[in-house]
């Protein structure tokens, strides 16, 4: 098998912040709910930008910061649930915008889990010697996708993209992988409905925004993803308290000192950025990755161990242990 690693990590969010008193205004919440109850404080929220526009933000910053040219990318995923059009996919889009001429680019829609499944196909591309160089981005506009009249679920989201490269390479960058979905609890967390309009056969449903059974998806996290870090860590002959840092999907603050003491791990080795962006979806894992980067918490060619987690919509949960 080829090995490969993250050579670049990047990230971008639209310009507009919104606090959680600029929702007050709007609607009745507060600050004190939403930040007790999600540790959100403030999320990006475009104001124009659609998904493929972050997207080739990110894939830019990814080319420079990697050393690569447009056309040395083989393979471009965008893991998405908002993208710009149903058909072409947002990666397509995101060829033309930064010309990546080379390459062939699909969409994954996994929601939340997005970025780790997208993750995942990328590795078997590269792993079998077949392409040397990807490029995996996930980006979302989930202020498009939310009813803002839905005060449980409007003040979560926040838009963004993050992205990696990960190209063929002598280390072994790539640990172990492990990937769930449970399709039968499909309906405790819906993105866009677009309900079968035909007219002619006289059938009118209704399109709908995100719902969100929140406590069934709230006990379906905190049991899933210490389970899955725990197998994850297994397959690696390590365990959990050897990880240099987790990185899970941010979607509720609250989740993560659960997951701390499930797993017995100290709560400093969780990754938390939840309070400035909110919960971005398939963007959150590549955005986090990136900021702890940038943070100098873990850095690329240190050989750190670094577990990935996303979970959500689907259901979908999966996790990818990475050695820098
Ligand atoms: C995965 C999860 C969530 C999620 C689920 C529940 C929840 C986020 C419920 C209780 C509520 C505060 C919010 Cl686990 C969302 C996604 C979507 O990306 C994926 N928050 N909460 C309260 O009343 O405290």
């Amino acid at each position: 098998m080829q090995n490969c690693r993250i050579t670049a990590a990047a990230s971008y969010a639209p310009q507009q912040v919104i606090t959680n008193n600029d929702l007050a205004a709007r609607m009745e919440t507060s600050d004190e709910w939403i930040s007790s109850r999600t540790g959100i404080r403030q999320r990006h929220i475009s104001s124009g930008e659609n998904t493929s526009d972050l997207c080739a933000e990110v894939m830019n910053q990814l080319l420079e910061k990697s050393g690569n040219n447009a056309e040395d990318i083989d393979l471009l995923i965008v893991a998405t649930y908002t993208p710009d059009y149903l058909t072409p996919s947002t990666a397509c889009i995101v060829q033309k915008k930064c010309d990546i001429k080379n390459a062939f680019c699909f969409d994954i829609n996994a929601a939340c889990s997005g970025f780790v499944y997208a993750l995942s196909v990328a590795h078997k591309y590269i792993a079998s010697g077949m392409y040397k160089r990807a490029a995996v981005i996930g980006g979302e506009i989930c202020s498009k996708s939310v009813d803002w009249n839905d005060r449980a679920t409007c003040v979560l989201f926040g838009d963004g993209a993050g992205g990696v490269i990960l190209e063929a390479s002598e280390q072994q960058g790539y640990l172990a992988e492990e990937l769930r979905s449970d399709g039968n609890n499909f309906e405790g967390l819906t993105g866009v409905c677009i309900p079968p309009s035909n007219l002619f056969n006289g059938i009118k449903r209704e399109f709908d925004y995100i719902r969100m059974d929140g406590r069934a998806i709230y006990d379906f996290a905190v049991h899933k993803v210490p389970e899955s870090i725990r197998a994850l860590t297994g397959k690696a002959g390590i365990t959990p308290a050897d990880l240099d840092l987790f990185v899970p999907h941010q979607a509720n603050g609250r989740f993560f000192p659960v997951f701390a003491k499930k797993l017995g791990m100290d709560s400093s080795k969780i990754f938390k950025n939840i309070d400035k962006y909110g919960n971005t979806s398939a963007a959150s894992v590549p955005i986090a990755l990136a900021d702890a980067l940038e943070q100098g918490i873990i850095s690329l060619g240190s050989g750190q161990k670094v577990a990935l987690c996303g979970f959500g919509s689907g259901l979908t949960w999966g996790s990818i242990l990475l050695s820098l």
